[in-house]
């Protein structure tokens, strides 16, 4: 969702880069370009204001790093301030006696209810025993759609007639909790296409009944500068305890983020990331300016590489790269547990330095090479894989038959594979890297 940002403020930070010293007029410049890339990235103006009068302020000749070039320390200072603007990660408030009420509130289609059951999965994963509530009676469909949600996630889903007000059914449902000793219940309420003043008052009603610890608005952030003016009136009439913006996987100019925090004071808690009940992610600040300033969300990385790969295929693949020992049928292991760390041009794009070239081929384009590469390594035997000498050239016609490519396809793959493993003994130099991640951005990744 950043990535106009990105490539502007890589821009401004690759001229700066040649500078032996900067001088205000090299600062100011560059933040004229940085003002610019955050206006055009949908920041609120009086936000990008104060941001680039911080950055100027500590710019100019008043901390200065020996260690630093200046261009670094201008990053150094860009990333920081983005950081605060981002404001420092807050939890959920999951304190005080039970059961703890979260209601989440939002205009028409902003993901209310789709967030409902993502947050009620991530509750059950922290052991938690979660109770869903469909509190939208507006549309009889509202409620399906949250009990098929409920149901696809095995979460109960407290429901009553659609003549019940929703203030009623929200307190029914805090009783029915505390029966049957689920600690958090979760309030899926309608939304509306504006804020109006009947939502209003039905949403203070219910706050009143079921005295909700958290109040979250789910803003859509495709929507831009509107979502700033949404999470104001919202926060006036109702009172919000934090955020939880959604649709962050669209092409979103990001603005929003930066934004609502600085101006209602309201902290982001989540961060939607996509359409399936696991795609939520805490949100932290510090990740997010990383990723703003195209340095690459190695952790994301690292903790999705831990959570899906084999870690002791990755140690074992690892061992053997270093010992220069990789052969094919490790390469095809690796691919395997590539491909489940998600879509590969996804998985370029949180490696720092080849963010650009993960946007830049299509998912469709590298997952159909991928697809390739493997057909063909599931085409030769086992004693080719571990020795490519093997491959003469009626092995090689046999395999392409096999994998429906063709001799020179397998040629350039056993070329690039070559490549790989000298690249790797040169990057390796002794220093023990996990396998998979040495080769997606070890060098760089210490
Ligand atoms: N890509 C993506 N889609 C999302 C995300 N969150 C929600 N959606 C989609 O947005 C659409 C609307 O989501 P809902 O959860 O129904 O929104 P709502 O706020 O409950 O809508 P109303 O009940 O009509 O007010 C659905 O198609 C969801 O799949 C997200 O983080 N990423
Ligand atoms: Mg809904």
């Amino acid at each position: 969702m950043f990535e106009n940002l990105q490539d502007k403020l890589q821009g401004v930070f690759d001229r700066l880069s040649g500078r032996g010293k900067l001088s205000e007029a090299d600062v100011d410049a560059a933040l004229r370009e940085v003002r610019l890339a955050l206006l055009e990235s949908d920041v609120a103006f009086k936000v990008v204001k104060e941001f680039v009068g911080r950055v100027r302020e500590r710019a100019v000749g008043v901390e200065v790093m020996r260690s630093l070039t200046p261009a670094q320390q201008v990053v150094k200072i860009v990333h920081e301030e983005l950081i605060a603007t981002l404001g420092a990660p807050e939890r959920l408030d999951l304190d005080g006696p039970t059961p703890h009420v979260i209601m989440l509130i939002g205009l028409q289609g902003s993901g209310k209810t789709t967030t409902a059951a993502k947050l009620a999965l991530f509750l059950r994963k922290s052991n938690h025993r979660p109770l869903l509530v469909a509190a939208d009676t507006r549309r009889p469909a509202a409620i399906q759609q949250l009990q098929v949600l409920g149901r696809q996630l095995d979460i109960p889903v407290y429901v009553e007639a659609i003549s019940v007000p929703p203030p009623q059914i929200c307190a029914g449902a805090v009783k029915q909790a505390r029966q049957g000793a689920y600690d958090v219940v979760i309030l899926d309420t309608a939304g509306r296409l504006h804020i109006d003043d009947a939502l209003m008052e039905e949403l203070v009603q219910v706050k009143n009944q079921a005295h909700p610890g958290e109040i979250l608005l789910v803003a859509d952030a495709m929507t831009g500068q509107d979502a700033l003016r949404v999470a104001e009136s919202f926060h006036q009439r109702v009172g919000l305890t934090g955020l939880i913006l959604t649709k962050v996987d669209g092409d979103a100019r990001g603005g929003a983020a930066i934004s609502i925090r600085s101006v209602t004071g309201v902290p982001i808690k989540f961060l939607g990331v996509g359409e399936k009940s696991s795609d939520l992610e805490p949100f932290l600040p510090d990740r997010l300016a990383s990723r703003i300033l195209g340095m690459g969300d190695m952790l994301t990385l690292i903790e999705r590489a831990q959570d899906t790969v084999d870690q002791e295929k990755a140690q074992r693949a690892g061992e053997k790269l270093l010992a220069g020992e990789f052969n094919l049928e490790d390469f095809l292991e690796q691919l395997t547990e590539v491909k489940k760390l998600g879509p590969l041009t996804q998985v370029l794009e949180m490696v720092p330095g080849l963010g650009k070239l993960g946007r830049d081929l299509s998912p469709e384009y590298t997952d159909q090479q991928l697809r390739r590469t493997e057909a063909i390594i599931r085409s030769m035997t086992r004693a080719e894989r571990r020795n490519p000498k093997l491959l003469n050239g009626s092995r090689k016609r046999r395999i392409a038959g096999g994998s429906s490519t063709d001799v020179q396809e397998i040629n350039q793959l056993l070329v690039q594979f070559r490549q790989m493993q000298r690249m790797i003994k040169q990057f390796g130099g002794g220093r023990r890297q996990r396998g998979l991640l040495s080769l997606l951005g070890g060098p760089r990744f210490k």
